[in-house]
């Protein structure tokens, strides 16, 4: 959940030497080098490697600028004619993404072997609305109308987006990820009717694909804003393909404990604005609730809710990872 980022001095450093942020994103050496930062800090027990879910549409012949304050910028789809862009473009991504995989290598070759190297990509709902939306976070408009207007170009658009994750996370895998994380972070916007077609089939697509070629690599999937039965159909449905559901902070812990977690490991869901409070009490009151409703039962990785902002204070993920090492010892 954002373990590298701007809340930390030497990644600041690092990101300076790089006013392109995909240049950065494609750079083996940068990219090893900052994935392996928060691992030099913070007693953790994995590395989330240091790319974006961008980097998809990027390749796909939509490049992604990205301008400081306005962050990331898709250069738009906007009209089914553009699919047969993409479409001609699905073959180029193990040779055009060859650096993210060559920063896997790296990374996994840095680390002991008890840390754990996670690779990831964006969900296909959510690779879609950035492309279609300038920003997601103000709303998916675009994205919508285009679902309504075009519905069957809507479909074969995630399902070139389903494949080129799927080859994506595939390759991240044979370059020594251990485990990797699907970000379906604008699940958050999706109608309920759309639900299914939209977030919930080709998020399934894309982890069994990924199965069927890695079959020991747990995937884990954070479908944020998922409702309760939302959360319930993907964990609950035949051949569930997930080892582990992220949830966001808005999801309740006890719930999940009792529902979810005898179908799949829970991974979450500590508010990541708590680290941004000079007082830590409430961040480890709430952490240790969640040890405790989570992680008695077996399959919980702790984590956070959502990515650590800039304002994140390092004193307090220090505090939070070693009240973890500490919890019942
Ligand atoms: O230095 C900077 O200014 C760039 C900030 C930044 C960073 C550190 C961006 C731009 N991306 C990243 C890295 C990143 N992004 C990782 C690396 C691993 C880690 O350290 O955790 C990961 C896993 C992501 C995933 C990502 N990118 C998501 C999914 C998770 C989430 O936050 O919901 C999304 C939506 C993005 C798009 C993106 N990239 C960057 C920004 C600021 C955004 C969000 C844009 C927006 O919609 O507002």
């Amino acid at each position: 959940m954002r373990q590298a980022g701007r809340y930390l001095p030497e990644y600041r450093k690092v990101r300076a030497n790089f006013p392109n942020f995909m240049e950065f994103c494609l750079n083996p050496a940068a990219a090893t080098e900052v994935t392996l930062q928060p691992l030099s800090r913070f007693k953790l027990d994995a590395a989330i490697i240091f790319a974006d879910i961008l980097t998809i549409p990027h390749v796909l012949g939509h490049p992604v600028t990205f301008t400081e304050g306005h962050g990331p910028r898709v250069t738009p789809f906007n009209s089914p004619h553009q699919l047969a862009g993409l479409q001609a473009h699905l073959a180029d991504i193990p040779n055009a993404l060859a650096p993210v995989f060559q920063t896997v290598k790296q990374t996994r070759a840095a680390l002991p072997e008890d840390k754990a190297v996670i690779g990831f990509c964006g969900g296909p709902f959510t690779l879609a609305c950035y492309m279609l939306d300038e920003k997601p976070s103000l709303g998916i408009a675009n994205t919508l109308a285009f679902a309504a207007a075009h519905p069957q170009s809507f479909t074969q658009l995630l399902s070139i987006l389903t494949q080129a994750c799927a080859s994506y996370l595939g390759g991240q895998i044979s370059a020594g990820a251990n485990a990797v994380q699907i970000f379906e972070s604008w699940a958050l916007a999706c109608p309920p009717p759309l639900w299914q077609q939209a977030v919930h089939q080709p998020l399934t697509a894309l982890a069994a694909a990924v199965r069927l070629q890695h079959p020991q690599t747990p995937i884990i999937a954070f479908p944020r804003g998922a409702s309760q039965p939302q959360l319930l159909a993907l964990a609950e449905q035949p051949q569930n393909p997930f080892a582990a559901l992220s949830l966001a902070t808005e999801v309740d812990l006890s719930w999940a404990s009792q529902k979810l977690q005898p179908h799949v490991a829970l991974q979450g869901n500590l508010d990541p604005l708590l680290l941004t409070q000079e007082d830590p009490a409430p961040m480890l009151a709430s952490l240790t609730a969640m040890l405790n409703t989570a992680a008695t039962n077996p399959g919980y990785v702790v984590n956070l809710g959502h990515g650590l902002t800039p304002q994140t204070l390092i004193p307090n993920v220090e505090k939070l990872v070693e009240a973890v090492r500490t919890w019942r010892a």
